[in-house]
């Protein structure tokens, strides 16, 4: 709200503003003012003033220019007057305007001068009120900063005090383990003192032992001299036992000697006839009796371990290198092959002709060594062919004489390599639920009842074909083909 020296103020200025106005509308062209400004606070005042005119004017500009002019146009009759009358008017006017002026000035002089104080009071009262804010919050700011310096100190306080604290505790542990250093150098020092008596004591094992060792020594030097002498004996009696050796080898060489020369004896002799020459020696088979030096084949004696009789054998000395013993032979059918097992165990004809020199003593024979059986064959027609095993073995008469065969070789094709049991007339220990030994005649090792039988019955030439009881080599001649002549015989492997 507008005071009320600012009111008449404001209706001062209406008054002016209307003179004004009146004077501009009257003289536009050459109307000049003069424009004050006041600026009080918020509020300005604009003072606008016409200026009095020099010159005297031309009467149709005169009305047309200014209005005061117009108020006072009765007295206006002589020009000279009028213009001096006007001048007396103007100047009062001016001075009337000076005056107001001058209450203007002092007026608003007073009126600024209060509004001043007012204003530099209230700034006054603003900054002891932003000085008081300022110094409370500077209060409250110096009173935190204070509390945190108390509160830090505090802990400093408290920081110090538990240090303290700490450091009484360790100098109270430093004590404490001062004190059991101290126990402890004691303890040391009495064990040194026991130490030492410990080692005096020692000293004086030692010196007894390195006394009983020399003692010991002694004793083992006495045994050294007793051990030299011991043995010495004992080279003396190696001495002598070597003489003694050497003298048996000279015996050993001397029967040696004398051994040689009954051979020679016996050499000499066997110039004479072959049957003579066998009987003056034992001999295990045919191959020994060749390596004595007869290479003559025929009847020989042989004494086969085990055997309680000796038994005349013929012996192959010309076939592949010679002595061989025959076990089987077959030539003219005049002797009879349809036997029983005791025959065929002790065998049977003669061995100058048709035999079967028995399966004891090829047992025995065979059980001593290895043995190769070689089987020579003929047919009708004039062909020979053989079969040859490198292992040929029989069995005990308990074993019922099995057959083992391996390691063939030939041309009359493999008889087979399984192992049979002999059977015979009386004796069926074949594979068969037949009996392959009446069946087929003569005594072999029937399986089922197999592919050979060399003790069949001899069918004279005519009657050969067909016979399935006959001499039989399947391989050779097929299974139905009775053979012409065949030989079975034994020689140690190797020669
Ligand atoms: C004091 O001055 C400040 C700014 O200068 C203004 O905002 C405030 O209103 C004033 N206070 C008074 C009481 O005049
Ligand atoms: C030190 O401060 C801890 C907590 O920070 C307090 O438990 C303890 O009592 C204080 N000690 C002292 C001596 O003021
Ligand atoms: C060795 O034989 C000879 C005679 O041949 C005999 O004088 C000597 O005593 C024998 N030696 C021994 C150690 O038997
Ligand atoms: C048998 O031996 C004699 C001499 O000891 C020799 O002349 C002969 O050729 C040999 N016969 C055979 C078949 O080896
Ligand atoms: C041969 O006879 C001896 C003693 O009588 C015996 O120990 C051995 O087993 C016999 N050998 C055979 C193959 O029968
Ligand atoms: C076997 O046959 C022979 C004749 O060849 C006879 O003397 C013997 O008693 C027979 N043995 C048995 C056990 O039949
Ligand atoms: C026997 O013959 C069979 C084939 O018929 C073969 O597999 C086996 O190895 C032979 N055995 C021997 C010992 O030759
Ligand atoms: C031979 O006879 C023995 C005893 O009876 C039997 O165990 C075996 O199997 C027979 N061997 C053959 C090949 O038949
Ligand atoms: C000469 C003149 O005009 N004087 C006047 C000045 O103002 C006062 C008051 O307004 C008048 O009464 C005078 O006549």
């Amino acid at each position: 709200m507008p005071s009320r020296p600012a009111m008449l103020l404001g209706g001062l200025l209406l008054i002016v503003a209307s003179t004004t106005v009146a004077q501009q509308e009257g003289q536009e062209a050459t109307g000049s003012r003069q424009a004050h400004q006041v600026q009080q606070g918020r509020c300005s005042y604009t003072f606008v003033l016409p200026e009095p005119e020099p010159c005297p004017p031309e009467p149709e500009v005169f009305r047309g220019s200014n209005s005061l002019q117009r108020d006072s146009q009765g007295a206006a009759l002589n020009l000279g007057e009028w213009s001096r009358q006007r001048m007396r008017q103007l100047e009062k006017m001016l001075e009337n305007n000076t005056q107001w002026l001058q209450k203007l000035e002092r007026y608003i002089q007073k009126n600024l001068r209060l509004e001043l104080a007012q204003t530099q009071q209230h700034m006054v009262q603003n900054q002891t009120a932003t000085m008081l804010e300022l110094g409370t919050s500077l209060l409250t700011h110096t009173t935190a900063q204070t509390h945190k310096l108390t509160s830090v100190e505090a802990q400093f306080l408290n920081q110090t005090s538990r240090m303290e604290i700490q450091l009484l505790e360790t100098s109270l542990s430093t004590n404490k383990l001062e004190k059991q250093l101290l126990l402890q150098d004691h303890e040391l020092q009495r064990l040194q003192g026991h130490s030492s008596a410990l080692e005096t004591r020692v000293q004086a094992l030692e010196t007894q032992q390195q006394a009983e060792l020399e003692s010991l020594r002694g004793e083992k030097e006495q045994l050294r001299r007793l051990l030299g002498r011991q043995s010495g004996a004992l080279a003396g009696l190696q001495s002598t036992l070597r003489a003694a050796s050497v003298n048996s080898s000279l015996l050993q060489r001397q029967q040696h000697q004398l051994l040689q020369s009954v051979q020679r004896l016996m050499r000499i002799m066997a110039q004479g006839p072959a049957s003579m020459k066998a009987d003056e020696r034992v001999f295990q088979d045919c191959a020994e009796i060749q390596r004595f030096g007869t290479n003559t084949s025929g009847i020989y004696t042989i004494h086969v371990a085990n055997m309680t009789k000796p038994r005349k054998v013929f012996c192959d000395m010309e076939t592949r290198g010679g002595g061989w013993t025959l076990i089987q032979r077959r030539e003219n059918g005049n002797v009879n092959f349809q036997r029983n097992w005791t025959d065929y165990k002790e065998g049977f004809g003669n061995p100058a002709g048709e035999h079967w020199l028995g399966n004891e003593v090829v047992y025995q024979l065979t059980s001593r060594g290895t043995y190769s059986l070689r089987v020579e064959l003929q047919d009708w027609e004039g062909n020979e062919a053989y079969t040859q095993y490198d292992h040929f073995q029989l069995g005990s008469e308990r074993q019922l004489y099995r057959l083992s065969l391996s390691g063939y070789s030939g041309s009359a094709g493999r008889q087979n390599n399984h192992s049979a049991n002999f059977s015979t007339l009386d004796a069926d220990n074949d594979n068969c639920r037949c009996k392959c030994a009446q069946l087929l005649s003569g005594g072999w090792w029937f399986d089922a009842c197999g592919l050979s039988n060399l003790n069949g019955i001899y069918y004279p030439v005519g009657q050969h074909l067909r016979k399935i009881n006959g001499i039989r080599w399947q391989y050779f001649k097929g299974p139905s083909y009775s053979l012409r002549a065949t030989r079975m015989m034994v020689r140690p492997l190797g020669i």
